[in-house]
């Protein structure tokens, strides 16, 4: 009974609070979907927030102390005192151990997400001023993203989120993400795989990503990039290997022209300049 209760509950939220994606007056991170984004949740939650709250009362504390315990009214003949060694060490010391013990889980959470594990999908994203390009070389597949009007916007379909054609990729699998741009900076992120790298144009950075759950999420070009940095979103559809096996089948009927048309379009604008 209680489940079934929970359920409809459940069920009849507003769709925007079960996508991925910011929501207003959020507080916190957009809710985890790869082991990446995890571990930077936990050094938040359970590492760097609780040493900042710490020394931050520990300071107001000190600033309190000091404020009342030495006012002018109680010390009429203000101390000389200007060195004390014993003192110096611990606060030079102290802050050192703090870093050190916060470098560690650093560290690795750092290295995790560098140390590329073998690929089952490689994309590569290639930003544009101003929308994102998207290639799967191995299947041949090449296609542009742009973002959806707001009077073009369907139902469940975010504002400055939804694009015209999303990137779809399988569950679980690891996904390799080749970045560039052809123009300007750009970067590709998206919160919930705990991925944000820089789009520079002449050169490739890599990153990688496993989803562990299926749905839609979605991400933003990172990196001031021009007049309209905040209209080039990014949409991820992670879905089950046999959904992503039909879309691929799809795609490379829908996108079978694309490359033409974009050599199409590099040549005359070549021409142009000549
Ligand atoms: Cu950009």
């Amino acid at each position: 009974m209680i489940k079934k209760i929970l359920y409809t509950l459940l069920l009849s939220l507003p769709t925007t609070l079960l996508a991925n994606e910011p929501k207003e007056w959020q507080l916190g991170f957009q809710k985890s979907a790869s082991k990446s984004m995890t571990d930077i949740v936990w050094f938040h939650d359970y590492m760097l927030l609780p040493i900042i709250t710490g020394i931050t009362a520990f300071v107001l504390f000190l600033l309190l102390y000091v404020c009342v315990r030495y006012r002018a009214s109680r010390n009429k003949i203000a101390s000389t005192t200007s060195h004390n060694t014993m003192i110096e060490v611990i606060w030079t010391l102290v802050p050192c151990l703090i870093l050190i013990v916060m470098a560690v889980p650093s560290f690795k959470v750092l290295y995790s997400q560098d140390k590329i594990p073998k690929a089952d999908v490689t994309i590569k994203a290639v930003g544009y001023q101003w929308y994102w390009g998207y290639e799967y070389p191995d299947e041949n597949i090449i296609f542009d993203s742009y973002m959806i009007d707001e009077k073009d916007l369907k139902e469940n379909q975010p504002r400055l989120l939804a694009v015209d054609n999303a990137v779809y990729v399988p569950v679980n699998k690891v996904i390799k993400v080749m970045i560039t741009a052809n123009d300007v900076l750009h970067a590709w992120a998206l919160p919930s795989f705990g991925v944000k790298r820089d789009a520079i144009p002449g050169r490739i950075n890599e990153t990688w990503f496993k989803a562990d759950r299926t749905g839609t999420f979605y991400g933003q070009c990172s990196e001031l990039c021009g007049i309209k940095h905040a209209f080039m979103p990014i949409t991820v559809h992670v879905v089950s290997e046999d959904e992503y096996n039909n879309w691929l089948k799809e795609a490379k009927v829908k996108f079978a022209n694309v490359e033409t048309d974009k050599k199409f379009k590099i040549a005359k604008k070549f021409e142009e300049i000549k």
